[in-house]
């Protein structure tokens, strides 16, 4: 009787599917690796990264503001900096007020009151009008914050757009930020669709 014999062939074959095995987990090993890598070139400036003491990420969106770390707790007397970023597709804005509900329901009063007066106007003519009104107001507000900030209390963006600022708190206490765009929100502004935060300022 013959001893059993392996065929050369099977013997190939399992060399064969031996190599294919090891090319395809090497492929999902590449592939893993390519996806974090990118992962990280991407979010990795803002997601991974560890901040130095004393800087902030706020983020600004459909209708939120948002602080990495969070939240945001600054010493009195001591430089902090807030990397501002709107990921939205709106134009918002971060703004220090000293009364939030004042101030969301004078804007929500006037944009009401300017479309009842101008029914032909558009939503874009009567935020257009607001803002003449938004920038008197902020004015007014920036005295309520006087001696007790040093930076800028009113920022702008466009979507997609960032803005580093740095501020001085000199007066413990917290202090709000909101938006007060109007638009997609209409005739309140984002404030009053929950688009605010809080700055803690504690003793230095
Ligand atoms: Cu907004």
């Amino acid at each position: 009787m013959k001893a059993p014999q392996h065929s050369p062939s099977g013997s190939s074959l399992r060399r064969g599917s031996y190599l294919a095995g090891l090319i395809v987990v090497a492929t999902i090993l590449f592939a893993f690796a390519a996806v974090a890598f990118s992962y990280f070139v991407v979010f990795g400036s803002t997601k991974f990264q560890t901040l130095p003491e004393g800087v902030y990420i706020v983020r600004l969106s459909e209708y939120e503001i948002s602080s990495e770390p969070e939240p945001i707790i600054v010493k009195a007397g001591e430089p902090v900096i807030l990397q501002i970023v709107n990921e939205g597709t709106v134009e918002h804005e971060l703004m220090f007020v000293a009364d939030l509900g004042m101030m969301a329901n004078m804007i929500k009063t006037n944009a009401m009151k300017l479309a009842e007066q101008n029914p032909d106007l558009s939503e874009e003519d009567i935020i257009a009008m607001i803002d003449e009104i938004h920038d008197e107001m902020i004015e007014n507000m920036m005295k309520a914050f006087q001696g007790k900030v040093d930076g800028d209390l009113m920022i702008e963006l466009e979507p997609g757009e960032r803005k580093t600022v740095t501020y001085t708190f000199y007066q413990p206490g917290v202090y709000t930020i909101a938006c007060f765009e109007l638009e997609g929100t209409f005739p309140s502004p984002h404030a009053e669709n929950g688009m605010f935060n809080q700055v803690i300022v504690v003793q230095g």
